[in-house]
């Protein structure tokens, strides 16, 4: 793992020098880095290869009867999503000394229920989209019945997979499974969904806004950090400040989303941009304007790395995705 040969290099020296990144660590600060910058793309390229790789010896094979239904899982997990989930997931263990091995199973799980939650949001019957990810949404291809079944699987899926991750002992197998399934549930997920479907046309408080955004994007997100802890054993307060970690991220993470949908184009985002305007969808921009959008979102990113101050080491990778998180502009 190149990335984290490089992070090592950042472990602490004789002479003192802070081991806790700063606040937001910016391209250009004045501190003198005793390593060269973290190389986040790299770190992006190597995980989501393992990833890829791994989703592909677990999946039944796109031939598989029913091949119409495994096709189209394949379609829509391997279009070209961030893998922002297993990314975080997979740092979070390194941040608590864990392996992407024992992180693997955890990091592609959330994948499959990321995809299963787009594909059923681009359904006619929710937010009704024709592009993801750059290509035609998997309804369009494969037709609505199989979208609904490929999405039901994917869900599945990620449970599967996830049973093939090995317990610990803070953290038994049964856990990991909760964990993964609260947030795919009908009280985070699904209700993010619902909330947001029900939001739609009217006027909804900076409040209501935000229990739409913990549900439908931060339980996920956190959820994924959280799994990345536990799959390395961390401790309590590891676990804890993950958790502050990935839900600042998490919310930060939408309100840029919201941002990207009024400011970048369709090609740009792969997706059809203007959508939430068009829908009437609840979104900071409507609520406070894109300059208090902005700030809001890094506020909540600044919050998401002074939850990393507990951490000595290893962080690095976490702090490059959320700075990444909150300056990509797709
Ligand atoms: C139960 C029928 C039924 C539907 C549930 C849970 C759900 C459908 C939808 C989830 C809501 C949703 C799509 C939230 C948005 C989260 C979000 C910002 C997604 C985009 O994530 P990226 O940018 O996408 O990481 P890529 O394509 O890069 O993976």
């Amino acid at each position: 793992m190149k990335w984290l040969e490089a992070q090592f290099q950042r472990l602490p020296r004789d002479d003192g020098f802070p081991t806790n990144a700063p606040a937001l660590p910016m391209a250009n600060t004045s501190h003198p880095s005793p390593v060269p910058a973290f190389d986040l793309p790299c770190f992006l390229a190597e995980q989501t290869g393992a990833v890829n790789a791994a989703l592909l010896r677990v999946l039944p094979k796109p031939s598989a009867k029913p091949a119409t239904l495994h096709q189209a899982m394949h379609y829509s997990l391997f279009a070209g999503g961030k893998r922002m989930r297993p990314a975080v997931c997979l740092a979070a263990a390194a941040a608590c000394g864990g392996s992407d091995a024992d992180a693997l199973p955890l990091a592609c799980a959330v994948e499959c229920i990321h995809t299963y939650s787009l594909i059923h949001d681009d359904l006619p019957a929710m937010d009704n989209d024709d592009f993801r990810r750059g290509k035609p949404t998997n309804h369009k291809v494969f037709g609505e019945g199989i979208a609904i079944l490929a999405g039901d699987a994917l869900l599945t899926q990620a449970f599967e997979i996830a049973a093939q991750a090995k317990g610990w002992p803070r953290y038994p197998h049964r856990d990991l499974m909760l964990e993964l399934a609260r947030a795919a549930g009908s009280l985070q997920l699904v209700a993010g969904q619902v909330a947001d479907l029900e939001a739609e046309g009217k006027t909804v408080s900076v409040a209501q806004l935000r229990y739409i955004h913990e549900r439908k994007t931060s339980a996920l997100l956190c959820c994924s950090v959280r799994l990345g802890g536990m799959s390395a054993n961390c401790t309590p307060a590891q676990l804890q400040a993950l958790t502050d970690f990935g839900y600042h991220v998490g919310l930060a993470f939408q309100v840029i989303d919201d941002i990207l949908d009024v400011t970048q184009n369709s090609a740009k985002l792969g997706k059809t941009a203007g959508k939430d305007v068009a829908s009437q969808k609840a979104t900071y921009p409507k609520l406070v304007g894109l300059e208090k959008s902005r700030r809001i979102a890094e506020q909540l990113t600044a919050k998401a790395f002074t939850a990393l101050k507990i951490f000595r080491r290893r962080t690095v990778a976490l702090e490059a995705l959320a700075e990444f998180l909150l300056r990509r502009d797709y």
